[in-house]
This record gives structure tokens, sequence and C-alpha cells, in this order.
């Protein structure tokens, strides 16, 4: 039976999904903000996954007076100094295709032997006169020679993840959420949920 309510402070239909694969298993409706549509545009000024992910959460508990969970995250490349980070969906432009950005990565990363990088997730969870909690992960990768896979989103065709010998977007969705940076944040989040509440 689905009891339990979470409002997910995202735009971003890749992470909702991932949202509902991992809550609606435990009984939870998830909601995001797209069942919200009054709700002003989030300006993510924050210089770390941790900050914006809270300025996310947090405009929407004190727009409404309810909790709040959010996700900030993206990709660190090594041989970039960790660029795109927390610009990850705004870099080369908002509205610009990943099929074009995944191009753009592996271009430059054409004569580079160092092939590290990284997802980052950073969670948090706010509630109506409580500090904030923050719940992070990573899922350690390497900028694949080419794209492939097609399940997924954003940067998933370029992210190999030596372990599984495939891609993001190679991976089924539980292989996925089982080694992800969101897998192992929301984890980290239900067991502080299932400890809390
Ligand atoms: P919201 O703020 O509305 O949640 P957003 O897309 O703007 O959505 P972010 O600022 O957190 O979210 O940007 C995350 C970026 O990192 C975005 O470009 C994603 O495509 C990329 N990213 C993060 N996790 C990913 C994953 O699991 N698979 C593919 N790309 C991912």
């Amino acid at each position: 039976m689905k009891d339990k309510k979470i409002v997910v402070a995202s735009m971003n239909e890749g992470k909702i999904r991932e949202f509902c694969e991992m809550f609606e298993p435990l009984g939870y409706t998830v909601l995001s903000l797209k069942d919200f549509p009054d709700m002003p545009e989030i300006e993510e000024t924050g210089t770390t996954f941790a900050e914006n992910a809270v300025i996310k959460a947090k405009a929407v508990t004190d727009r409404y007076g309810i909790r709040a969970i959010s996700d900030d995250s993206g990709l660190e490349v090594e041989a970039f100094g960790n660029q795109p980070g927390v610009n990850s969906a705004r870099w080369l432009g908002h509205d610009t295709s990943y099929t074009y950005k995944n191009q753009v990565i592996l271009d430059r990363m054409k004569d580079e032997k160092d092939r590290r990088c990284r997802y980052v997730c950073a969670i948090a969870l706010t509630d109506p006169g409580k500090e904030p909690v923050v719940f992070e992960d990573t899922a350690e990768c390497l900028i694949a020679y080419e794209p492939a896979g097609s399940n997924g989103f954003g940067y998933d065709p370029i992210m190999y993840f030596e372990p599984l010998q495939k891609t993001m977007a190679e991976m089924t969705k539980d292989e996925k959420n089982e080694i992800s940076h969101r897998g192992k944040a929301i984890r980290k989040l239900q067991e502080w949920l299932d400890e809390n509440e």
C-alpha cells in the first residue's frame, strides 16, 4: 500500500525515474517539481554539490512548508581538473544535447591516457524548522573511447564502469542503481529514514 510520500525537488526526468525505481518498491509515492508548476526556477549558486543540493531542497521546504529531497550531481573528469563538476548540466549550454556534449568530451580525451572520472551525487533532505541533512556518494569510472548503450541518461554512454566492463548506459536499471553515485546516496538516505522516522 502506498501511504508514504517524498517530494524530489528536481525537473530532471532521468533522476526522477531513478528515485522512483528505488523508492516505489518501498511503498513511497514520488512527487517531483513537475507536480509543483508554480515553483519558480531555483538558481544553483553554490560551489559544491552539497551546497546546491541544500539550496534546491530548502527552496521547496521554504515555499510550501513541507519536507523535500533534492539531488545535485555531476561528472568530474580528472584530466579536466575535475570539470565540469557542479556545472555538468550547464556545461556547453543547458539546452545542448548530450550526444554533442559526450562527443566533445571524447574528442578532447582523444590522446589522453588518464581516463579517470567519477559521478558525484549529493542528496539533501530538508524539513521545516530543522537543519538540512546531506548524503553523498560517488561512482568511479573511466571515460570510454566511444559512446555505448542507450539506457540511462546524460553522460551515461561514455561512463565506463570497469568492474562490470560496460558503460552506465549499457547497464540494466538495477545494475546502475546498485553501483551508481545516486543509488548509493539514496541507500544512505533510506537508512537515515529507517533510523529516524
Ligand atoms: P535538477 O536540478 O532539476 O535536479 P539538473 O539536470 O539541472 O536537474 P544538476 O544541476 O544536478 O541537475 O545536474 C546534473 C548533471 O549531471 C546533468 O547534466 C546530468 O545529466 C549529469 N548527471 C548526473 N547524474 C547522472 C547520471 O546518473 N547519469 C547521467 N548523467 C548524470
